[in-house]
């Protein structure tokens, strides 16, 4: 089981995977951190996938190509941006989790990484984020044996510690 999950250091578009997820906004118009490494690396085919799907709530997902990346797919999904807590941050990031591999499993993907959703310019606090990750990815793994990989990529070697923590 714990073999199925593991966090590297790894820039996510660099991962051959069936799939990588993007943490996006909800007009999937491209934007910076990841969404952007997602776009430029993808290619210009990619925006207009996402300008055909024409958005994506907070906490969905959608799913498109991936071009000229060398993962398969793109699941877009988008965090919720923090805003103190009591605003269903919890729930709606979980959320983005369940979708992404609920949508996953849908296409036969059996490999998938996902950035840290909500941690970079949507601010949601990095230990409580971690820890809503991988209680999603393992309850989902639990149940669902379709998945056989499931990777956190983290940007940085802190990044990298906090999931650590908390798979360990
Ligand atoms: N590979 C893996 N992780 C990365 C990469 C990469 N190439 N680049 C950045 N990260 P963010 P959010 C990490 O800001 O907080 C965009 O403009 C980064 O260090 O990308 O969900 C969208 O369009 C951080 O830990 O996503 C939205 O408007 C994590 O990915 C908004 O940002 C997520 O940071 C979404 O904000």
């Amino acid at each position: 089981m714990t073999d199925r999950i593991a966090a590297i250091e790894a820039d996510i578009t660099t991962l051959d995977l069936d799939a990588i997820v993007n943490a996006a906004n909800e007009g999937l118009r491209g934007g910076g951190g990841v969404d952007g490494a997602i776009h430029r690396a993808a290619g210009p085919r990619l925006l207009a996938a996402c300008i055909e799907i024409g958005g994506c709530p907070t906490g969905e997902a959608r799913i498109t190509p991936g071009f000229d990346l060398p993962a398969d797919h793109v699941i877009h999904t988008v965090g919720p941006v923090w805003h103190g807590g009591d605003r269903g941050e919890p729930e709606l990031l979980a959320n983005c989790y369940r979708n992404s591999l609920a949508l996953a499993v849908e296409n036969d993907v059996r490999s998938i990484a996902f950035p840290a959703i909500s941690c970079g310019i949507y601010g949601y606090p990095v230990a409580r984020a971690v820890e809503i990750a991988v209680r999603e990815v393992r309850a989902f793994l639990g149940r669902d044996d379709r998945i056989e990989q499931a990777i956190f990529a983290c940007f940085g070697e802190e990044m990298l510690a906090a999931y650590e923590a908390v798979l360990k």
